[in-house]
């Protein structure tokens, strides 16, 4: 009897947390852009988002390849968009390339969390 209930039920929990990862929040696209090299440093970074989020729970991180942590704003939602991340840079970055890993909370509250570069070009 254990084992009839075990194969469907296993069917089902795959099924369970394999479909909503289509309904999480994921990055669609960034401003400097996921891999990109720009000529000077952004003021911010802008992170759009598949859904929309929770800016209490959701923000980035920004690391130099070269080494440490680099102080950024807090992260704030798009007054138009509620999938738009805006944060602001306190001061200008030199050329190099940079890391920025972000976790977010969608208003599903689904958790996700992601890394992309972007380059400084000298
Ligand atoms: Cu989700």
């Amino acid at each position: 009897m254990k084992h009839r209930l075990t194969l469907p039920l296993a069917a089902l929990l795959a099924s369970i947390l394999a479909s909503p990862a289509l309904a999480h929040a994921f990055l669609d696209h960034a401003t400097p852009g996921v891999g990109a090299t720009v000529n000077s440093s952004p003021g911010e970074l802008q992170l759009s988002f598949t859904q929309n989020l929770v800016p209490a729970f959701s923000g980035v991180t920004l690391k130099a390849a070269s080494g440490g942590e680099i102080p950024v704003g807090k992260a704030t939602l798009d007054a138009g968009s509620a999938n738009t991340l805006h944060v602001k840079l306190g001061k200008a970055l030199p050329p190099g390339t940079y890391f920025v890993s972000w976790h977010v909370v969608s208003v599903d509250t689904h958790p996700t969390s992601g890394t992309y570069k972007f380059t400084i070009a000298p």
